[in-house]
């Protein structure tokens, strides 16, 4: 292997650790007089989640902050990405609603602690939690004109408060995934679609748009804040967290599936990435095929929005192949009328399969991805979210601690992003695994298992217990970044 020769290939300010999401570790969701958002609302609803459960405790590490700080460090990350709950620092969300001190403080000193143990931190504002109240009041963000001024809020709030520490911030985390299975599928909070057998309300063809919409403005109006007003003496950067996944073409040389590929990954990453990075404005194979349902930017929100991302905020997991379809698209498609595959025309797999239906091993399409977004945007890339489950993590066992298929997930795509940076020349400044422990994987509940840090959810104090992959992935970045 090339592993060798990518030996400091890593800027030597380049950041590494893990990614986590409030709602997902964090428990203690009404302590203190946190206040209730969209997810607590969904899990508490029965039927929507997988398992039954919900995040009530998650692995309570509102509580155990310090020896998970104790344990990042014994892993040796250089940085932590984690999400505040918008509602346990405003419970009920609005502009002009109280401020939650004991919620703050949590964060305070969570922050001094990263910082006391020389880890940095990467903070993101929205991990999908709106707070029930502004959902309950005007419809969260698809009334994006009440919705703007809360947002905007709770970002000033945080920058007054953490800023002198915090130097990396994210607005959004995926604010795609947020709407299309949250307003598209109709399986995440809020839980709206057309689909009536799952969902009372919502409309998968207008919504997921409409906040979509919403997501990119208020970003722009948070950003145009802290650059107003706290970049100049904070000296931190800001920007947005974008999902995406490589999309190849099923048959490589047929023209039709090389345009359905990249028409699904404009649907997919463009849809956000070219307002922010290019144009100020959505593709045009999705005007092309959404037409008035695709909302429009006001030349004024439009030279807001472009411009607003310091870097580019990269989650990615997988690659599929991508087939077009002879059709006409579907009211409630939203991938660009494409399907997609899990083996191409010659019959090649995409990759080892996980425990996660829609993930596999497939570090081949980071390195394209890589390389297609900056390409395209030519900004920093930090990446923020990359990860996977495996088969068969039912109890910590030697064999299950001794993770070789993550291992073998991380080997490669660690390997791609050097091989990235040093063939070709990808500016790539950060990478956060996803995720630090086992954690509360949404709507599938505690069944998926992303940690590096196996968690035994049955036991009081939700125990951990290392998984060797952390370590393998401390060697590979201390192999690969650059010494003084
Ligand atoms: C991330 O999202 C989240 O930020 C994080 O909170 C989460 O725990 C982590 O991933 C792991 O899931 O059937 O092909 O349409 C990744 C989100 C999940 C988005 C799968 C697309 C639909 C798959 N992706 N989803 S598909």
């Amino acid at each position: 292997m090339a592993s060798d020769s990518l030996e400091g290939v890593l800027r030597k300010d380049f950041f590494w650790g893990y990614a986590t999401a409030a709602t997902q570790v964090e428990g203690g969701w009404n302590a203190d007089g946190k206040g209730v958002s969209i997810w607590d609302t969904f899990a508490h609803t029965p039927g929507k989640v997988k398992d039954g459960s919900t995040p009530d405790e998650a692995v309570l590490s509102y509580y155990q902050y310090k020896s998970d700080v104790a344990l990042l460090k014994q892993y040796g990350v250089t940085g932590y990405r984690f999400s505040l709950s918008w509602s346990r620092i405003i419970p009920l969300g609005g502009a002009n609603d109280p401020i939650n001190e004991a919620g703050l403080q949590y964060y305070s000193n969570l922050v001094d602690e990263l910082l006391a143990n020389g880890i940095t931190p990467f903070v993101t504002l929205f991990h999908w939690d709106t707070p029930q109240a502004l959902e309950d009041r005007y419809g969260g963000m698809l009334d994006m004109k009440s919705y703007i001024p809360d947002f905007v809020n709770y970002a000033r709030v945080c920058f007054e408060r953490l800023g002198d520490r915090v130097k990396n911030w994210i607005t959004y985390n995926e604010p795609g995934v947020y709407t299309l299975a949250g307003y598209a599928a109709g399986v995440h909070a809020p839980a709206r679609s057309s689909n009536r057998d799952l969902n009372e309300i919502g409309d998968s063809s207008t919504e997921p748009f409409i906040v979509g919409h919403t997501e990119l403005v208020s970003h722009a109006y948070a950003v145009q804040l802290y650059r107003e007003k706290f970049q100049e003496t904070q000296k931190g950067s800001i920007g947005i967290t974008l999902h995406g996944n490589w999309s190849e073409p099923w048959d490589e040389d047929d023209p039709l599936d090389q345009e359905a590929a990249e028409r699904a990954r404009e649907f997919e990453i463009a849809w956000y990435g070219d307002p922010v990075y290019k144009t100020g404005d959505y593709p045009a194979s999705m005007r092309a095929q959404l037409g008035d349902r695709l909302p429009k930017f006001t030349a004024e929100e439009s030279k807001l929005v472009l411009g607003s991302s310091d870097f580019y905020g990269m989650n990615s997991y997988t690659s599929f192949y991508i087939r077009h379809l002879d059709t006409p698209p579907h009211i409630d498609d939203h991938s660009g009328n494409v399907e997609k595959l899990d083996t191409n025309k010659k019959g090649v797999s995409r990759g080892p399969e996980s425990d996660t239906y829609w993930l596999r091993t497939s570090p081949w399409g980071f390195r394209k991805l890589l390389n297609w977004i900056w390409k395209r945007y030519g900004v920093p890339i930090y990446i923020t979210e990359n990860g996977t489950t495996a088969k068969g993590e039912t109890a910590p066992t030697e064999e299950v601690l001794n993770d070789r298929f993550r291992i073998e997930f991380f080997e490669g795509y660690i390997n791609a992003l050097t091989t990235a940076v040093k063939e070709d020349g990808v500016d790539i400044r950060s990478y956060f695994a996803w995720t630090f422990t086992d954690n509360w994987e949404w709507a599938a509940g505690y069944s998926d298992r992303f940690g590096v840090t196996y968690v035994d959810f049955e036991s009081k104090e939700k125990k951990r217990y290392p998984k060797r992959s952390a370590f393998v992935i401390k060697d590979l970045f201390g192999k690969y970044i650059a010494k003084d």
